[in-house]
């Protein structure tokens, strides 16, 4: 048998790491009956066309970041939010990992023919411009590009800029063109798409952690005999640990090696610089509240919930 696994982001990746590990579990575990097949960002198409793939059947395992989710299922929206994940990566972590948030998710998913596999924190999101993004005020009518979901906007319109979407694969050459002034992802992610050849300053104002969800179809899920389910399940599992190591250690590399190449200005703002954009974001809750009902109500409070357990647990 062959499982298909799309990603949303090219070879040398955090997601790629992540499909690697998992093809190395499984394929082990199934003594080579089960073969995985990876398909980098690129060869399948856009987040969305992908997300159209699992949702069909064409391929048994995706990535579907909220960001470009969240039209389809508003719940995930969570994730582009700024400011409401915690400040203290290690907590993000534990919460994102927890069965109560995966408990709070799968309906939603289940909705649209997608079992949730996992959330996977992939490293702070970083501003990059051609100027420093120090205040609310300094986004004022810059062109960000943003992932392709309404709710995805909505975090940069509240600075003043003027958001849009575009898949991930465009906005290299949108940015070389100017037809967009800037745009936000992980470090990671900035260096390995050449975007800080094209971009003069990057911003680090950690409003919130890049966060994916690995996710496959629903009905593929249910009808996997139970050995290969827990083959799956324990694998996502080992390699949930080896995908936090991987994308801090990504991101501290390539962050050094962006410097060392000189031409990108990095800057880091201060908690007071931090704490302006943390009211600024405030509104935005209220738009992901009035879309997303009593569903995403609950799952915000839930979240919020589970920030504190965990932050009191893990004090004491
Ligand atoms: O910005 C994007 O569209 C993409 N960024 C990352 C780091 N991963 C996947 C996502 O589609």
């Amino acid at each position: 048998v062959t499982w298909r696994f799309a990603l949303e982001e090219i070879e040398g990746s955090v997601q790629h790491a992540y499909a690697e590990a998992l093809k190395e579990r499984i394929e082990d575990r199934s003594d080579g009956k089960i073969e995985v097949d990876i398909f980098p960002y690129g060869s399948l198409g856009t987040s969305a066309q992908l997300t159209e793939l699992v949702r069909n059947g064409s391929v048994s395992l995706a990535f579907a970041s909220p960001g470009h989710l969240a039209n389809t299922i508003p719940e995930v929206g969570l994730f582009t939010l700024h400011y409401v994940l915690p400040d203290d990566p290690e907590v993000t972590r534990q919460v994102l990992a927890s069965p109560e948030l995966l408990d709070l998710f799968e309906q939603p998913y289940a909705r649209e023919n997608m079992k949730l596999l996992g959330f996977v924190p992939e490293g702070w999101m970083a501003w990059t411009a051609n100027k420093a993004l120090r205040t609310p005020e300094d986004f004022d009518g810059q062109r960000i590009r943003t992932m392709t979901s309404d709710m995805a906007e909505e975090a940069f319109r509240a600075y003043g800029a003027e958001p849009s979407q575009a898949p991930y694969s465009q906005v290299y050459s949108d940015l070389q063109l100017r037809k967009i002034d800037g745009q936000s992802n992980p470090v990671f992610a900035i260096e390995e798409m050449d975007f800080y050849e094209v971009q003069s300053t990057m911003t680090l104002a950690r409003p919130a952690q890049f966060v994916a969800s690995v996710v496959s179809n629903l009905d593929w899920y249910n009808a996997l005999p139970e050995n290969q389910q827990q083959w799956l399940d324990n694998g996502l599992k080992d390699v949930a640990q080896i995908a936090w190591e991987t994308q801090e250690e990504l991101n501290q590399t390539r962050l050094e090696k962006m410097l060392e190449e000189g031409h990108l200005e990095v800057v880091r703002l201060t908690d007071a610089e931090r704490e302006a954009f943390r009211q600024a974001s405030m509104p935005v809750r209220d738009i992901y509240l009035e879309r997303t009902g009593e569903s995403g109500q609950r799952i915000f409070e839930q979240l919020r919930q589970l920030i504190n357990d965990t932050e009191t647990g893990s004090q004491g």
